[in-house]
C-alpha cells in the first residue's frame, strides 16, 4: 500500500512538472533560438558590418527570442555555393552572398545581373527597390529553392584585374580568369576569348594568382583591395562589366525554428539594414580605390571603341541566358532611360 502511494506521488509530481513547464511561456522565452550567419568577408567590410547590424536588430526586436551569431571571413563556408547548399538543407540559417552564385539555384536571378545592363548605381537601385527587384526577391522563396531572399546590399560594379594590361578585347585571349560559380559569368569571359575558372573561393584568389593558377579575377574596388588581390594582379581594367548585388539569404528549413511573428520581424529588419550597408559601401568603395591607386596599380580606362567592343561581344550571352527573361530585361532597360 505504502509502495503504491509513493508511486502515485512520484507520478503526480512528474505530471505537475510537465503541466507547469507547458504553462510557463516565460520559461520558454528565456532560451533564445540561436542561428548562424555565414559571410565570406572579413570583419569591418560593409557587408560584415551590415550582418552585425542585422543580428543586433533581430535580437532587439524579438526581445531576445532570436539570437544570430555572425561568422565572417569565410570561417564557416569559404565558398558561397557551399553556404547556399547548407541553407537548403537547414544546416545554416543565414548567408550573405553575392547574387551571382544564387543564380545557379534560382536561374531567374541572372536577369538582374546581365553584363552591361545598368547605366549606373542609381539605375540598379531603382530596379532593385522597385517592382522588378522586389518581385525577384520574393520569387526566391516562391521558387521552392529552400531559400528566402531577405534583402539586397550594394556591391558596386565589377571589373577585371589581371597580371597583364588589357586595352582591347583581343588582349583577353588565352587569359585564365577566376569567375564566381555561375555559368553565365563563365560564358561572359569565354565570349571575350578568355577561360573562366570556377571553384576558387574569394579568399583564395590571391594565392591562385601568385601561384600562377590564374591570370587574375574580377571584382569591385573593395574586394580587390580588402582581399589583398591588388598586390598580386596590378592591372585593374575599369570595364565595369557587371553590377551584381549582394543578397542576404535565409533558410526555409532552419527558420522553421522561429515563430511566424519572429520570422516576420526578421524579414522586416533585414530590409531596414539595406540603407546602412549602402552608406558603409560608399565610404569603403572610395577608400579602397584610393588605397589601390596609391599602391601604384595601373588603372586602365577603356577607350569608347574598346568599351563598345566588349559590350558587343555579349550579344550571344543575352540570347543564351536572357531570352527566358526578356520582359524583365526590357523593363530594366526602360527604367534606365531615366538614368542616362
Ligand atoms: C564579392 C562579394 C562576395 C563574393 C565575391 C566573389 O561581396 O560575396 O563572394 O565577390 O567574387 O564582391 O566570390
Amino acid at each position: 500500500m505504502r509502495k503504491r502511494l509513493s508511486v502515485l506521488f512520484v507520478l503526480l509530481f512528474v505530471a505537475s512538472v510537465l503541466v507547469f513547464a507547458q504553462a510557463a511561456p516565460e520559461a520558454a522565452a528565456v532560451k533564445p533560438v540561436v542561428l548562424k550567419l555565414s559571410e565570406v568577408h572579413a570583419e569591418g567590410y560593409p557587408t560584415s558590418l551590415a550582418d552585425h547590424e542585422f543580428a543586433r536588430l533581430v535580437e532587439e526586436k524579438t526581445q531576445g527570442r532570436v539570437k544570430i551569431e555572425v561568422y565572417t571571413g569565410g570561417t564557416l563556408y569559404g565558398q558561397e555555393t557551399a553556404s547556399i547548399e547548407a541553407l537548403q538543407i537547414g544546416d545554416l540559417a543565414f548567408a550573405r552572398v553575392s547574387a551571382s552564385p544564387v543564380a545557379s539555384y534560382v536561374p531567374a536571378l541572372n536577369a538582374i545581373q546581365m553584363p552591361y545592363l545598368y547605366n549606373n548605381g542609381a539605375h540598379m537601385w531603382a530596379v532593385l527597390n522597385g517592382e522588378v527587384g522586389q518581385k525577384m526577391l520574393s520569387d526566391i522563396e516562391a521558387s521552392k529553392s529552400g531559400l528566402i531572399g531577405l534583402c539586397y546590399y550594394d556591391a558596386g560594379s565589377r571589373s577585371f584585374y589581371l597580371t597583364k594590361p588589357v586595352n582591347r578585347v583581343a588582349d583577353m585571349k588565352g587569359l585564365k580568369i577566376r569567375m564566381q560559380n555561375n555559368q553565365m559569368m563563365v560564358r561572359m569571359v569565354e565570349l571575350l576569348g578568355a577561360t573562366g575558372v570556377t571553384g576558387i573561393g574569394p579568399n583564395d584568389v590571391y594565392s591562385a594568382i601568385t601561384q600562377g593558377v590564374i591570370d587574375g579575377a574580377e571584382n569591385n574596388w573593395p574586394t580587390y583591395q580588402n582581399m589583398g588581390d591588388y598586390e598580386a594582379a596590378k592591372y585593374y581594367i575599369l570595364d565595369q562589366h557587371t553590377r551584381v548585388p549582394e543578397i542576404l539569404l535565409g533558410s526555409v528549413e532552419a527558420l522553421k525554428k522561429v515563430s511566424k511573428e519572429d520570422l516576420a520581424i526578421i524579414k522586416q529588419v533585414a530590409k531596414e539594414t539595406q540603407e546602412f550597408e549602402i552608406s558603409e559601401w560608399a565610404k569603403k568603395e572610395a577608400s579602397s580605390e584610393q588605397i589601390v591607386r596609391a599602391a601604384g596599380t595601373t588603372v586602365i580606362s577603356l577607350s569608347p571603341e574598346a568599351f563598345a567592343e566588349f559590350q558587343s561581344k555579349m550579344a550571344p550571352l543575352y540570347q543564351e541566358f536572357g531570352s527566358a527573361y526578356t520582359d524583365t530585361i526590357n523593363k530594366i532597360k526602360e527604367i534606365g532611360k531615366q538614368f542616362k
